[in-house]
């Protein structure tokens, strides 16, 4: 199957005319309609025969057959990442390279809606505060820094749609799997210090975020997208304004030069490249805080049940989950081997992980790993564990994390329209030579 040309070609020569054609524009919240048309030509064109069941995917999906292109999309400063998107950068990193307590700024993965700046100056860049305050302020980074007390926390940030990709219907949006989580060091001032200084107003009750970063369409006055928090998140101590990341500048496409760190939330509430909050006397309604975004049902819905918008809620904590982050899957180990050191982290939004199970024969018995207090709250958990074989043949290893509040990682996927809060458990595979 030749290809005539890669997605990453076809995006470089004329990125708006390359997403018009593959995907089509649908309206403006909505950036890309169901392939056809044009884009179905070129889709077709590209994988040298029809696509039967076309009308079935959806939108802003790559498809597979351009992920070669993909793989060879580089990202400067970051390593083995998987990249699901060019334009805009969305990449996750594999399992077994999340291994590391503290995620190496090279494998912490990218989550952009939009376009990063391409210039970005530290020493001049300014962070300003304004809305429900006594006092509208602004700060350089060398400010921050003189006039707050500094921090240095492991903080998890997990996208509030990792996991998606295992949905089944699918949801549109980016097909995380599993990698789409990082505990890097971040190196900051509190949010809440900051919030001190202005001097909130009783009537605030919500913050709002904004960055550098400019809409796909290149369009001056539209947000690739503006979250925030209620109050209640903004002043925890662990919510930071973030300008180091493991001792180093941020990575560009992590937010350089400045960001949040809202740890334990979607990773959306989470704003790179922060220039101004605004603390509202509302929710806030900017773009993916509204309709279905970053929102899940109110009550448990069947897969593919079509939810009324007023019946969903925003995704406030992140839910119980693990990772087995060695060994790799599809492990292949030698004649007579009869036990396995496994190992990986847990994590729970706002709560803390308590118990760390794994099994090896499809959940029927489970073994309890050791399982490390987190180095502080909001930093993922290193467990590990043995597990044994009776005979040789084909394992599975699951893990499965419990917090402090009960709750469980489940089996199945707790299916919602938008493919958030995916925390079924991770999976490996194992097998034994004879
Ligand atoms: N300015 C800005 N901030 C943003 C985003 C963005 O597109 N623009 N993406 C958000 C989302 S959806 C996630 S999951 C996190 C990802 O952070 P990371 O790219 O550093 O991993 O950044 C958040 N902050
Ligand atoms: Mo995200």
């Amino acid at each position: 199957m030749k290809k005539e040309r890669g997605l990453t070609e076809l995006y470089q020569e004329d990125p708006d005319r390359a997403d018009y054609e593959i995907f089509g524009r649908k309206s403006e919240t909505n950036r890309r309609g169901f392939l056809k048309g044009a884009g179905l030509a070129t889709l077709m064109l590209t994988v040298g025969m029809p696509i039967p069941y076309y009308k079935n995917l959806p939108a802003g999906w790559v498809p597979a057959a351009w992920a070669d292109n993909l793989k060879d999309f580089v990202i400067q400063g970051k390593n083995g990442l998987d990249v699901l998107n060019d334009r805009p950068v969305n990449a996750q990193t594999p399992p077994h390279l999340l291994d590391d307590d503290i995620t190496p700024v090279n494998r912490h993965f990218i989550r952009n809606n939009g376009i990063p700046p391409t210039s970005v100056d530290a020493s001049s860049w300014m962070i300003k505060v304004e809305g429900e305050i006594q006092k509208p302020m602004q700060w350089s980074i060398q400010d921050l820094k003189r006039e707050f007390e500094v921090v240095t926390y492991r903080l998890q940030i997990e996208c509030g749609g990792n996991g998606r990709g295992f949905f089944n219907p699918p949801a549109k949006g980016n097909q995380w799997t599993l990698g789409a989580v990082g505990c890097s060091e971040w190196t900051g001032v509190r949010l809440k210090d900051v919030l001190d200084a202005v001097g909130l107003k009783e009537t605030a009750v919500y913050t709002a975020h904004y960055g550098a970063d400019t809409h796909l369409s290149g369009k001056a006055d539209k947000l690739p997208i503006s979250r925030g928090v209620p109050i209640s998140k903004a002043i925890n101590p662990y919510s930071l304004i973030a300008f180091a990341q493991n001792g180093e500048d941020i990575h560009p496409m992590n937010g350089a030069p400045l960001r949040l760190v809202m740890p334990g939330w979607p990773g959306s509430c989470s704003h790179k490249w922060l220039n101004r909050i605004w603390v509202r006397d509302q929710v806030h309604d900017g773009p993916k805080m509204t309709g279905t975004s970053y929102r899940v049902p109110k009550y448990n819905v069947a897969a593919g049940t079509k939810v009324p918008k007023e019946d969903f809620k925003i995704i406030q904590s992140m839910p119980v989950k693990s990772l087995i982050t060695s060994p790799q899957t599809d492990m292949k180990l030698p004649s007579g081997t009869r036990s396995l050191f496994v190992r990986g982290h847990a994590w729970a939004g706002d709560n803390h992980v308590t118990d760390v199970h794994v099994s090896t024969d499809f959940g029927a018995t489970w073994v309890k790993a050791n399982l490390a207090d987190p180095v502080n709250p909001y930093a993922w958990q290193r467990w590990q564990a043995v597990v044994n074989f009776p005979s040789h043949g084909y394992y599975e290893v699951w893990a499965r994390a419990t917090d402090n509040q009960g709750n469980q990682q489940p089996f199945a996927i707790n299916w919602n329209p938008k493919g958030y809060l995916n925390n079924a458990m991770h999976r490996i595979a194992v097998t034994v030579a004879a």
